[in-house]
């Protein structure tokens, strides 16, 4: 496409709107492009080289890991401690959070919580999955090694978040808190170039994204609404259409878009449903809420939870303000 702006482009003249600006935020995402190239490049042929299946092992969160999710994991960390901009990274492959200690790494001023390879169950049957990333500004200090305290800040100090879609095209998608820019690869030049700027999304919208398979493990105020979703009302235009592909990156991707909800409520068995604060709901959050809509628990701001631990779960209900505010009051009326 002649004339395009690429994400590099963009990311140069963005910088230059902050005349305080190092840089080094702008190397560090361009740094997370790259790394999502190369990602792009083994997702998009799984099918042909031995990078389908399972590895034999089972991450902490006690789930079966992918070929490709380590793969994934590899390039963001080795393509982050290159940079030099970051001098640590949370990942949910890795138990623990790595501290980079080469010198420049050491000095570098931000830290990084991803989830390289989200929705990863849906690899082997050629389904959207996605990177999700979260940026901070490390709180200790300079020179030193990150600490866990870098990794535990709210989600409300990010400096930026993004998410990549490996879907039937690949997008990046990212926040600096100004507004949300989507970018689209084009592979024939091997650039994101500009797509989708300033996204925004509707207030309101007719699809409902939650695993419906867990229904009567619901909380009461949880079915109700989803009740409601289905039922038909003549001011809210319900009922409205279920769609779950499973991968959250996906999901809330396209809720962005259209308009919608995505729900992982707590479970009876998992009263903190399933997805992860840090390196999923965050990010994610931060990008809904710069696009317009809103992020919550079911009772309060996901950007304001104070995270205790690296792979802490919360409930999410996120998407278009409406809706989430909607379901919020299902929640709270719980009978109704
Ligand atoms: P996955 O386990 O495949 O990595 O992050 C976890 C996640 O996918 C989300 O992407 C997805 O929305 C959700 O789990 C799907 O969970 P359910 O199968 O329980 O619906």
């Amino acid at each position: 496409m002649i004339g395009a702006q690429t994400l590099d482009e963009f990311i140069i003249r963005r910088q230059t709107d902050f005349p305080y600006a190092t840089g080094e935020l702008s190397r560090l995402l361009r740094n997370i492009a790259l790394a999502a190239k190369i990602v792009n490049r083994e997702v998009n042929k799984a099918g042909l080289v031995d990078v389908l299946g399972t590895t034999g092992y089972t991450n902490v969160q006690g789930e079966e890991v992918k070929k490709l999710d380590i793969l994934a994991n590899k390039t963001f960390v080795a393509s982050l401690e290159l940079g030099g901009q970051c001098c640590g990274v949370a990942s949910e492959e890795n138990d623990e959070f790595i501290a980079f200690d080469s010198p420049s790494s050491l000095e570098g001023r931000y830290i990084v919580a991803i989830d390289p390879l989200d929705g990863s169950s849906n690899i082997d049957v050629n389904v959207s999955v996605g990177t999700i990333f979260s940026i901070y500004r490390r709180i200790s200090s300079l020179g030193e090694p990150c600490t866990a305290q870098d990794f535990l800040q709210k989600g409300s100090e990010q400096a930026g978040s993004g998410y990549v879609i490996y879907g039937s095209s690949t997008m990046l998608v990212y926040t600096t808190g100004h507004g949300v820019n989507g970018f689209t690869l084009d592979p024939s030049i091997g650039e994101f170039c500009l797509s989708h700027s300033d996204l925004t999304i509707p207030k309101t919208g007719k699809t409902y994204s939650v695993n419906t398979g867990n229904f009567y493990n619901f909380p009461e105020g949880v079915q109700n609404y989803i009740h409601y979703c289905k039922s038909f009302g003549k001011d809210t235009g319900s009922p409205y259409s279920a769609r779950y592909i499973g991968s959250m990156v996906a999901d809330i991707h396209r809720n962005l878009i259209t308009g919608g909800i995505y729900i992982y409520p707590p479970l009876e068995d998992y009263p903190q449903g399933k997805l992860r604060l840090v390196y999923e709901c965050n990010p994610m959050s931060f990008i809904v809420e710069q696009a317009g809509g809103m992020a919550t628990d079911g009772y309060r701001r996901i950007l304001d939870i104070e995270p205790e631990e690296l792979h802490q779960r919360t409930p999410i209900f996120v998407g278009s303000s409406e809706m989430v505010t909607k379901a919020e009051e299902f929640l709270k009326d719980g009978k109704k």
